[in-house]
């Protein structure tokens, strides 16, 4: 039997979202493998060269990073229920849709996330990263307590851009 198309994501990442829902939208099989940290070091690291999902393995051996990548791909080999509207000019506000979804609405997206969601968002980081420990184990709790200690790198977030945020997302506030 040939290997299907492997899918490595989490639910609690942005961009595996994005090529979650796709991938269901045009009904391709896939398996989802969860990034623990021996997956990151022995298929992420050694494929992409970086700590990153999304990432897709195809049945070919190919690797694929970048979620934009990763569906033009798949566009390419399952054309049939396109999922751009046809004309140039629709495809092109479509992809302007795309770009305004991954550079500006990740900014609140993550505001929440940091903000609203961080326990959750901690034990979901935890939780993928040591799936061998136990929840509420002590080195579930100390795993915990060295995330939450841990500032979101590489976030555009910062005290300065809250308010600005907020007020985007909620205008009249
Ligand atoms: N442009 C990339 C962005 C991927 C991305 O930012 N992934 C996040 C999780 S949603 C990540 O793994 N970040 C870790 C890092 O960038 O070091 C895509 O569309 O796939």
């Amino acid at each position: 039997m040939t290997k299907g198309y492997e899918f490595y994501g989490a639910e609690v990442s942005y961009f595996s979202g994005k090529v979650r829902a796709y991938l269901r939208y045009k009904r391709i099989p896939f398996s989802e493998i969860t990034p623990s940290r021996e997956i990151y070091r022995t298929i992420i690291m050694a494929r992409v060269g970086w700590p990153v999902i999304p990432v897709v393995v195809t049945p070919e051996d190919e690797t694929w990073q970048d979620s934009s990548e990763i569906i033009d791909n798949f566009e390419a080999r399952f054309p049939e229920g396109d999922i751009y509207p046809e004309g140039a000019k629709q495809k092109l506000a479509a992809l302007l849709i795309e770009a305004y979804a991954d550079e500006w609405l990740k900014i609140p997206a993550m505001h929440y996330r940091w903000t609203k969601n961080r326990d959750w968002a901690i034990s979901e980081f935890g939780r993928l990263s040591r799936p061998d420990f136990r929840c509420g184990s002590t080195s579930f709790s100390r795993r915990r307590r060295s995330l939450r200690n841990r500032r979101p790198r590489l976030l555009p977030l910062g005290e300065n851009s809250m308010p600005s945020t907020v007020r985007w997302t909620k205008p009249g506030r």
